[in-house]
C-alpha cells in the first residue's frame, strides 16, 4: 500500500507511516462535499455518529465517545525534545529518542484492517503569510469530519503547500482507548505531533491545540510573532469604524461568549455591533505598519454545550443549527434533537443521557457530559467577521487577560503599560473548570491562559513577550484585564456577564481612542467611570467590583511568588513589575 503526494519528504514520510501503521486502505482526503457525504454515511452505518432531525438540524450528527476520553488530559500531554529545560517546569517533558522509540511500538501495526486517512490541513485562510500546512494521518472517521469542520481541508491546501512547502506531520491512531497508555505528544524540534488511545479534539484534533498552540507557539518564538490561546473580536462603532481585541483567558471562561456576545439594545440602538473573528486561537505578528495583526488559524468553533442558550450566546447555538457535530450531548428523542444543561430551563421529558441511557436519576447526574461540546462550522455564526477569511488579519487595538477570580481582580483594569501588562498575564489565576480532568473549582496559574498549551519554557515564552514589545515599540497594543466572575458574600455573581460586558469593551475602546480617564491604583488602571447606564445594580455593588482588597492582594502577592519560584528563571523586566506591585500593595 503506498500513495504519492507531489510534496517529496512529505511523499516520504507518508508512505513511512502506512508501513508503520499497516492499514488496510489508504484515503487521501480531498475536502469535497462528495467525500465528505460517504464518510458520513459511512460512520453513520458503523454507529459512530447518530444522525439527528434533519428537517431541524440539517447535518448535525450526535458523538457519543467512550466515557473515559471526554476531555484533554495534561497529564498524558509531552512536549518531547532532548532537554528537559526546553519544555520547563509547567510541561510534562519526555526525552525525545526514548518517547520516539515508545510512538514507534504504539503505532506499529496500529492501524492493521483499518482506514488511514490522510488529511491536509492549513492552519490560517489560503493565501495567507499567516498560515501554516500539517498533515494528520488517522484511522478515526470521527476524527476527519470533525477536522473537516475545524480547518481548511484537502487539494486546495495540497496546492497551497506546493512541492517544497514547509508542513507539521502528525499521526493519530484510536488504538484501545486505553487511558493509561493515552498519548498526546509533541516533538518541536522535528514539527510532529503524535496521539494515541484519545479521540477528544482538544487532545487529537491535532490543528487545534496541538500545532496551532504548542507547536505554534514554539514557531512563533524562533519568527518573532505569537500565537496565543485567545478570541478575537470586533467592535463596530456608531460612525461605522472597526476596532479590533484579542483576548485570553482559561478553557471554559467564556471566550466564546465574549467573542459573539450581543450588545445590550441601548447600545445597539445607538449603532454599536461586535462581529467575531474566533473565540479560541491568534496568531499575531506585527504587520508592515508597525502593528500587531491578528488572525483566527482555525474554521470552526470546538464550543463546550452546557450553558450555551438563545439567552447566553444565541450566535453560538445560532452557529450549532446545520453541519454540527455534538459530543456527548443528551439526546432527546421525541424529536431526535440534542439536549444540554441550561438550553432549556426545563429538560424535555424524553431523554438519553450523554451515555445513551435514559435519564432518570435527574436530581443526582447531569443530562450532557459537563464537557460536552459543539464542532461547528464557523461560517455558520450570523455574527462572523466579514475578514475571517482575510489573509492580512486584522489590527488589535487591545489585548485582554482574564479567568475567574472570586474576589481579587477587578471588573477591569488597563496594564500602566507593555511590561505591566505582560506583568499581568504571567501572573494569571483561574478557578479550574471540566474543560480538564482533574479537580474541578481550585485556582490555579494560568499564565496568558496558555499553562497548558505553551510548547516551550515558560520563562523563555515570558521574555518572548517582553521582546514583542519591544519589537512594536509604541505601536504596541494596550493590556487589560477583565474578571466578570466576582461573587459577593453569599458566594453569587455580581456582575451580570455576557451582554452587559460590552460596558466593559465599551471602556476599553474608549481608552484605546485616549477618551476615557482611568485612576491608578495598586494594581493597574481603574474607570473613572464606567457606562452602568441602564443597569440594575447598586452603587455598593459597583465599588465592591472595584475594589482592591489589601489583605487578599497580600496572599496573591504569596501565591504569585510561589508560582514565579517555580519557574526556572523570571525575565528581570517582571522582575521588576513584581517588586513595584509589592511595593505600591505592602507600602
Ligand atoms: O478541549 S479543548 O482544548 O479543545 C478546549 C479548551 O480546553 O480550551
Ligand atoms: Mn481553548
Amino acid at each position: 500500500m503506498n500513495v504519492h503526494v507531489k510534496h517529496v519528504e512529505a511523499n516520504e514520510w507518508i508512505n513511512r507511516m502506512i508501513k508503520l501503521t499497516k492499514p488496510a486502505n489508504v484515503i487521501m482526503i480531498d475536502g469535497s462535499e462528495k467525500q465528505k457525504e460517504q464518510l458520513i454515511k459511512e460512520a453513520v452505518a458503523a454507529g459512530e455518529l447518530l444522525e439527528l432531525n434533519q428537517e431541524k438540524l440539517p447535518g448535525c450528527y450526535l458523538r457519543r465517545s467512550d466515557p473515559t476520553d471526554v476531555a484533554r488530559v495534561e497529564n498524558r500531554t509531552f512536549i518531547c525534545t532532548e532537554k528537559e529545560i526546553e519544555a520547563g517546569p509547567t510541561n510534562k517533558w519526555a526525552y525525545a529518542p526514548s518517547m520516539n522509540t515508545k510512538m514507534y511500538e504504539l503505532f506499529h501495526n496500529s492501524m492493521e484492517g483499518k482506514t488511514m486517512y490522510i488529511i491536509p490541513y492549513m492552519m490560517g485562510p489560503y493565501g495567507s503569510p499567516f498560515s501554516k500546512i500539517g498533515f494528520e494521518l488517522t484511522d478515526s472517521r470521527y476524527v476527519v469530519l470533525s477536522m473537516l469542520i475545524m480547518a481548511r481541508c484537502g487539494n486546495k491546501v495540497l496546492e497551497e503547500l506546493g512541492e517544497d512547502g514547509e508542513f507539521v506531520k502528525g499521526l493519530h491512531s484510536v488504538g484501545t482507548m486505553d487511558p493509561e497508555e493515552r498519548y498526546i505528544c509533541h516533538f518541536p524540534d522535528e514539527k510532529a505531533i503524535y496521539s494515541f488511545n484519545s479521540e477528544y479534539g482538544g487532545n487529537v484534533l491535532q490543528g487545534k491545540k496541538c500545532f496551532s498552540l504548542r507547536i505554534a507557539s514554539v514557531i512563533a518564538r524562533d519568527e518573532m510573532w505569537l500565537a496565543e490561546h485567545m478570541l478575537i473580536l470586533a467592535i463596530k462603532k456608531p460612525d461605522g469604524q472597526k476596532v479590533y481585541v484579542a483576548a485570553a483567558f482559561p478553557s471554559a471562561c467564556g471566550k466564546t461568549n465574549l467573542a459573539m456576545l450581543v450588545p445590550p439594545k441601548k447600545f445597539l440602538d445607538e449603532g454599536y455591533e461586535v462581529t467575531t473573528l474566533g473565540d479560541d486561537i491568534a496568531w499575531l505578528r506585527k504587520a508592515p505598519d508597525g502593528r500587531l495583526y491578528a488572525i483566527n488559524p482555525e474554521y470552526g468553533f470546538f464550543g463546550v454545550a452546557p450553558g450555551t442558550s438563545a439567552k447566553s450566546n444565541f450566535n453560538a447555538l445560532e452557529s450549532t443549527k446545520k453541519g454540527t457535530i455534538f459530543t456527548n450531548v443528551a439526546l432527546n428523542t421525541d424529536d431526535n434533537t440534542v439536549w444540554w444543561e441550561s438550553l432549556t430551563k426545563i429538560p424535555p421529558e424524553n431523554l438519553l443521557d450523554w451515555k445513551g441511557n435514559p435519564w432518570t436519576d435527574r436530581e443526582n447526574t447531569k443530562g450532557a457530559h459537563p464537557n460536552s461540546r459543539f464542532t461547528a462550522p464557523a461560517e455558520n455564526c450570523p455574527c462572523l467577521d466579514e475578514d475571517f477569511n482575510s489573509p492580512t488579519g486584522v489590527p488589535i487595538s487591545a489585548i485582554i487577560f482574564g479567568g475567574r477570580r472570586a474576589k481579587i481582580m477587578p471588573l477591569v483594569m488597563e496594564s500602566f503599560d507593555w511590561n505591566h501588562g505582560v506583568f499581568l498575564g504571567s501572573s494569571m489565576g483561574s478557578e479550574t473548570t471540566a474543560a480538564t480532568t482533574g479537580q474541578v473549582g481550585v485556582t490555579r496559574r494560568d499564565p496568558m491562559a496558555m499553562l497548558p498549551f505553551c510548547g516551550y519554557n515558560m520563562s523563555d515564552y515570558f521574555a518572548h513577550w517582553i521582546e514583542m514589545g519591544e519589537y512594536l515599540g509604541d505601536k504596541a497594543p494596550k493590556i487589560f484585564n477583565v474578571n466578570w466572575f466576582r461573587t459577593d458574600d453569599d458566594g453569587s455573581f455580581m456582575w451580570p456577564g455576557f451582554g452587559e460586558n460590552f460596558r466593559v469593551l465599551k471602556w476599553i475602546l474608549a481608552r484605546c481612542e485616549g477618551k476615557a480617564s482611568g485612576v491608578e491604583c495598586e494594581i493597574g488602571i481603574i474607570p473613572e467611570e464606567i457606562d452602568f447606564d441602564g443597569l440594575d445594580i447598586t452603587s455598593e455593588v459597583k465599588a465592591e467590583l472595584f475594589n482592591v482588597d489589601k489583605e487578599r492582594w497580600d496572599v496573591e502577592i504569596e501565591e504569585i511568588q510561589a508560582f514565579y519560584d517555580k519557574l526556572d528563571y523570571v525575565p528581570e523586566a517582571l522582575e521588576k513589575e513584581f517588586e513595584a506591585l509589592k511595593k505600591r500593595v505592602r507600602g
